[in-house]
């Protein structure tokens, strides 16, 4: 976190920079969506609604602040009881092993937060926690799932976007990011998205090192954060603390970060994909596809 508001406030300060240079006479303040210690529990809902967590795709057995390493945290707890040959038929599939709870964040165009790992992962091969974020285009759609998740002893990120019209075009799946430098099991570690709309990726950071780009789908802004966590037919509780949702700064200076963002950082896994937003409803409706991770499939 502290590494976080240190790098925007780099940001800010190049921003203030550029405002100043080109006459703008005041800087707005970026804003918060949602901060989130987890010091109380958090509200619960089935259904969608304003403020509250519900339900993605199946709820899990436990979503609650206890005190852990320290501090309150969100324990979000999956149970044998619900594993797939547990569920009632109709949630037999896979789809349901993934069982999380989703927030509304709209407008925000990056999250955070911190994610404990704990030891027992370093010999666990098989998919635990997730953060995923819920892109939305220009049109109000679904467009994209960035997600950064701890599976098979290293980090992953998922690319959801695939450009069936570009020559380039990798698909869509798990892609291994391995480990930040300073990675240490049974600490909490913190995990940030960021859209860069202009260029059309997500910045995928684990302690605060980018360790992958990905296409965006022509996503405008991560409308919602899921904390996902896969049940493989056993209880375990993963603890999540400190979610935050940003929005972006106002006005000129969207025209301006993305391009400092992208030039302050050399690490690129592959050429950004670049479209122009004319070609955007074409492509979301016609040749680009998205697909969530319902199955456990790597590249
Ligand atoms: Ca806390
Ligand atoms: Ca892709």
């Amino acid at each position: 976190m502290a590494m976080k508001l240190h790098r925007f406030s780099n940001m800010l300060a190049i921003c203030t920079a550029v405002l100043a240079v080109s006459g703008m006479s005041h800087l707005a303040q970026a804003g918060s969506v949602t901060m989130q210690t987890f010091d109380t529990d958090p509200v619960l809902a089935d259904t969608q609604a304003p403020g509250v967590w519900y339900v993605d795709r199946y709820p899990p057995a436990g979503f609650s602040s206890v005190f852990f390493e320290g501090d309150y945290r969100l324990a979000h707890t999956v149970s044998v009881d619900d594993s797939s040959s547990n569920r009632p038929p109709e949630y037999a599939g896979p789809l349901y092993n993934t069982q999380g709870r989703r927030y509304d964040t709209p407008g925000a165009m990056s999250l955070s937060i911190d994610y404990y790992i704990d030891p027992a992962l370093e010999q666990f091969t098989g998919r635990t926690g997730g953060f995923w974020g819920v892109g939305v285009n220009a049109y109000g759609q679904f467009s994209s799932y960035p997600i950064i998740e701890f599976f098979d002893n290293q980090f992953m990120v998922y690319d959801s976007v695939s450009y069936l019209d570009d020559p380039n075009d990798d698909g869509f799946g798990w892609r291994e990011v391995g480990l930040p430098s300073d990675f240490a099991y049974g600490e909490f570690v913190n995990l940030e998205i960021e859209l860069d709309a202009v260029n059309d990726v997500f910045y995928f950071y684990v302690a605060a090192e980018l360790l992958a780009i990905e296409e965006a789908g022509y996503t405008k802004q991560i409308g919602a954060v899921i904390l996902q966590h896969y049940n493989e037919g056993a209880d375990r509780t993963v603890y999540w603390d400190n979610l935050s949702a940003e929005v972006p700064l106002p006005g000129a200076a969207l025209l301006f970060l993305p391009a400092l963002v992208g030039g302050a950082f050399a690490v690129r896994r592959r050429p950004a994909v670049r479209r122009t937003d004319s070609a955007a409803a074409r492509a979301v409706t016609a040749t680009a596809t998205m697909a969530a991770p319902e199955v456990r499939s790597k590249a």
